[in-house]
């Protein structure tokens, strides 16, 4: 099967396991698993911040963020489709008690944009209190935010009192897209994320980092949501082998989604915009099939994806599909739509 649903379906390499199996391990509720630690200092410096947690999930690490930053009843802007108010299963409601306002188009949205949605301080409103931004956009099609923009959304919000936090699930696919470190992109923002067992390859784990203060507060919602792992270290250990391995591999991952784009922008009536990062999405006009029947036809071929709408598709790839595997997908969506 070439396995082409999400990058979160990688296994573990060898190496990865083994470096796991090596792991100093300690209770990481005491503080004391050594390799979470390890893995904390390094992502906070990555990231440019005073200090990371380890959380299960890279959703945890947004709902832990939305928490610290908000009070129940504040408002959150958010773009279309952010994985923050689309995909936590109404986490933000449930445990914060916020509003989630969209805006702008695709995912991104500008810094206008921000300051108009900003409600009046007035008691007919909800305050407005922060901004996510997701780089890259999952639902945008991997979609890089560019930098400038990015900054300017963060500078309008800290310039009118908001917060801003970064779902950084695939930041480092960013990173690598746009040249820019990690550090750099995050700069702007009070908090971010990023996600070990996406494209990096680890088989669990997000951070999330920010001021020491920040994280000292996340630490205790963690603790709220159960998201305390005692030895942890076996996981981290993977998390710190994914970093050392797996980051200048994700330009791989890119260039195999462009051999998609390459085939599919060639079937008549497939929409799509060319990848920034490993996400391609794309939009079928009939007489072309429902999504659902392309799934249907493509597992018979050997090839899974997912539908995320009746007449759009979405592509990952990631380091268990390899430019062949890429080929013989292309090649299936030929034989399925051409
Ligand atoms: N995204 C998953 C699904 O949940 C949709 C995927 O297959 O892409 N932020 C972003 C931008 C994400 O794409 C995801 C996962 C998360 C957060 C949540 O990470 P996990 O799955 O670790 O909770």
């Amino acid at each position: 099967m070439i396995d082409l649903r999400s990058d979160t379906v990688t296994k573990p390499t060898p190496a990865m396991r083994e470096a796991m199996a090596r792991a100093e391990v300690g209770d990481d509720v005491f503080g004391e698993d050594p390799t979470v630690n390890a893995l904390q200092e390094r992502v906070a410096a990555l990231l440019g911040k005073e200090a990371a947690l380890y959380v299960p999930s890279g959703s945890m690490a947004n709902q832990i963020a939305i928490k610290v930053h908000t009070q129940p009843g504040d408002d959150v802007l958010v773009g279309e489709g952010a994985h923050s108010y689309l995909y936590e299963s109404g986490a933000g409601a449930a445990i914060s008690g916020v509003q989630f306002t969209i805006i702008g188009r695709g995912g991104l949205f500008e810094a206008a944009e921000v300051e108009a949605a900003i409600k009046p301080d007035n008691h007919h409103f909800t305050p407005t209190r922060l901004i996510c931004a997701e780089n890259t956009h999952n639902r945008g099609g991997g979609r890089v935010w560019p930098p400038a923009q990015l900054c300017a959304v963060a500078q309008t919000a800290h310039h009118r009192g908001l917060r801003a936090h970064l779902d950084g699930a695939r930041l480092l696919n960013a990173a690598v897209a746009t040249g820019l470190s990690a550090a750099e992109l995050a700069a702007p923002f009070d908090s971010a994320s990023i996600c070990l067992s996406k494209g990096l390859g680890a088989p669990v784990g997000s951070l999330l980092a920010g001021s020491r203060d920040f994280v000292h507060r996340a630490h205790r919602i963690r603790k709220m949501l159960g998201g305390g792992m005692r030895q942890a270290g076996v996981l981290a250990a993977a998390g710190i082998w994914a970093l050392d391995k797996h980051v200048d591999r994700l330009a791989d991952d890119h260039a195999h989604a462009r051999i998609l784009f390459d085939r599919l922008r060639g079937i008549p009536g497939v929409r799509l915009d060319p990848p920034d990062t490993n996400i391609v999405i794309f939009d079928m006009e009939p007489p072309l099939p429902a999504a659902a029947d392309l799934v249907s036809a493509a597992r018979e071929r050997g090839l899974l994806f997912f539908a995320i709408a009746p007449r759009r598709i979405r592509l990952v790839t990631h380091m268990d599909v390899g430019r062949d595997d890429c080929q013989r997908a292309a090649d299936i969506f030929g034989e399925l739509l051409g």
